[in-house]
């Protein structure tokens, strides 16, 4: 065992007082025994187990469902440095406030130390991170999420680093809750907080906010992007990465089931949530999925909508807090199936149809990778998979178009650094807002958003044959707040015209936006769609985007200088576009 490791558990067992402590080898027996310790207090509940086996419940605080971004700070010692996107205050002033709420604050509980691996096992890529954690829920979550124990260490044993995480439950109370990033020197401390992607640290603290800081300083990319494959008639198959915000369909994308199957087009999933990108010798653009699990939105989850997270999810699999079904089996709104009386909702208390939502809008499962029908044979390569297009995507009701491409790289990282989205219920606040979600990455960029910005810019420099890059809407609503398109497996006609352009032969027409599908260049054989639904969703509102550019400089402003002026000469220039 490394002295390192051992030195900063040590300290923090001093700081937090454990009355035990474990550390974790991954096996599967110690999953079984955090199981069964969390049947016996009652903060797991077992569910069905012939229809769903080793499935189980957990039912978080109520005050406790989501990210929490106005509670999650990027300690620079510059403030400057973490930039308008993220909350502020300095190291030293960071670590005063919530070092004493850390003291003592695992008395009476079990200490869990977590060596993990993030990446496939052997890949140069791959990164260790140990997260020291009260929760027993976090550690079993972190054992489907990430690589745990053994294997962490031996990787630890050629890297020599590791990502400190130090998380406890604290009280639960929002007054005390505290999501801390120190980058510069690669520390996390979390506090007051059990859900996802407030204590399973390996996710979107380590494997977003502290390795895209390390991204910039080592040139390479950690993104908030899903990784497929999709395969052509003649059995090629093209990797793509895509950027969505939280709660916005990445997970269905990554799962898509072909309606084209019968042409032969698949999609092969590698990843649902993140990428860690890397040149490679020949200068292209290689991706791994750090995770090894995927912790999915439940809601709209169904049969008919992503039947293959339904059967990855179907054993093995921990739910949080989804509703409950008499015959002791999870369900949720959009899962496709009548719940049936005696339905417990999300609290635990009885539901009646017409009351609240029974499941929590923002109910999550948490599934291995490996269980996924379509899991891609490519998905655990140690060299990571040639990422030809990148997408970027977000919920727009009105103004942006179905697709487009980028005229070339830097056009699509002012693309990319200009997307509104619409929030969701993965945060707390107020949903359906439109903000400016850069690359879908505001709450999860670990620095200045101005010199990620330049760092794209940069990277698309070193690239010999940079990836196209595109922009989708699937979310575009008609006057009466319906959608337009049908999305899900549909989604492939949009992803054959994205591989049509890689490939050099889709049709195209050049807009103001980009380069649009012409009107026969996206199949529309069997699609049912409202008439005349294709020419709204392919039409350029003028007017929508002069606005737009119009919150785009409010956004660009509060970056002062530090803002690439590549990003303001392809404001300018799409501003000039739209009112020739
Ligand atoms: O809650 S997580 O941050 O893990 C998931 C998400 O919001 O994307
Ligand atoms: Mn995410």
């Amino acid at each position: 065992m490394s002295s390192d490791i051992e030195r900063w558990v040590d300290e923090s067992a001093r700081v937090t007082t454990p009355d035990r402590m474990y550390w974790c080898d991954g096996s599967q027996r110690e999953y079984d025994a955090l199981i069964a310790s969390m049947l016996a207090d009652k903060t797991l509940i077992e569910l069905n187990q012939s229809t769903h086996p080793h499935c189980y419940l957990h039912r978080s605080d109520p005050n406790d469902v989501a990210r929490t971004e106005q509670l999650t700070f990027v300690c620079t010692q510059r403030k400057e440095d973490a930039g308008p996107n993220n909350n502020w205050i300095s190291p030293a002033e960071g670590k005063e406030k919530v070092r004493p709420l850390f003291a003592g604050s695992m008395k009476g509980r079990t200490m869990y130390v977590i060596p993990y691996l993030m990446g496939p096992v052997g890949s140069p890529y791959s990164k260790v991170g140990v997260e020291i954690t009260d929760s027993p829920y976090v550690a079993a979550n972190m054992h489907i999420m990430s690589r745990v124990g053994t294997v962490a260490l031996e990787h630890y044993k050629a890297s020599k680093e590791f990502i400190p995480g130090l998380h406890s439950l604290g009280d639960i109370s929002p007054n005390r809750r505290f999501i801390m990033h120190f980058p510069e020197e690669r520390l996390i401390w979390s506090i007051g907080s059990g859900y996802g992607g407030n204590a399973l640290l390996g996710k979107k603290c380590f494997a977003l906010r502290i390795a895209s800081f390390m991204a910039r300083q080592q040139g390479w990319m950690a993104e908030h992007m899903l990784i497929i494959g999709l395969q052509d008639p003649s059995g090629k198959v093209t990797y793509m990465a895509a950027a969505f915000p939280s709660a916005s369909g990445k997970t269905n994308l990554a799962m898509l089931v072909s309606t084209l199957a019968d042409q032969g087009y698949k999609v092969w999933t590698i990843g649902d949530d993140i990428a860690w990108m890397f040149i490679d010798r020949e200068g292209r653009l290689r991706a791994i999925n750090p995770e090894a699990g995927f912790f999915g939105v439940a809601p709209g989850t169904g049969f008919s909508t992503n039947p293959i997270a339904m059967e990855t999810i179907r054993k093995n699999t921990i739910y949080t807090n989804v509703a409950l079904t008499a015959n002791h089996e999870p369900w949720w709104e959009g899962i496709g199936t009548e719940p049936g009386s005696g339905l417990i909702d999300w609290q635990g208390r009885t539901w009646g149809p017409g009351g609240a939502k029974a499941a929590h809008p923002n109910s999550r499962f948490t599934a291995p990778a490996r269980q996924c029908p379509t899991i891609s044979p490519s998905w655990e390569d140690p060299h990571g998979v040639v990422i030809s297009a990148i997408i970027f995507g977000s919920r727009r009701s009105v103004t942006v178009p179905l697709v487009y491409q980028a005229f070339s790289w830097q056009h699509g990282v002012f693309m990319g650094s200009s997307m509104g989205a619409e929030t969701t219920a993965a945060a707390t606040g107020a949903v359906g807002v439109v903000r400016r979600d850069p690359m879908a990455m505001l709450p999860f960029c670990g620095y200045n958003m101005a010199d990620y910005f330049a760092h794209w810019l940069e990277m698309g420099k070193r690239m010999k044959d940079p990836p196209k890059i595109f922009r989708v809407n699937w979310f575009r609503k008609d006057a009466s707040g319906k959608f337009l398109w049908p999305g899900y497996g549909e989604n492939i006609r949009v992803l054959k015209w994205i591989l049509d352009r890689v490939e050099g032969r889709g049709k195209a027409v050049e807009t103001p936006l980009g380069y649009m599908p012409t009107a026969d260049a996206i199949e529309t054989d069997g699609l049912k769609i409202p008439a005349g639904a294709m020419e709204t969703l392919t039409a350029l509102d003028g007017h929508g985007w002069l606005n737009g550019t119009v919150e785009m400089e409010k956004f660009y402003r509060q970056f002062g200088d530090r803002l690439p002026k590549e990003i303001w000469e392809e404001h300018a220039a799409l501003r000039k576009r739209l009112v020739e």
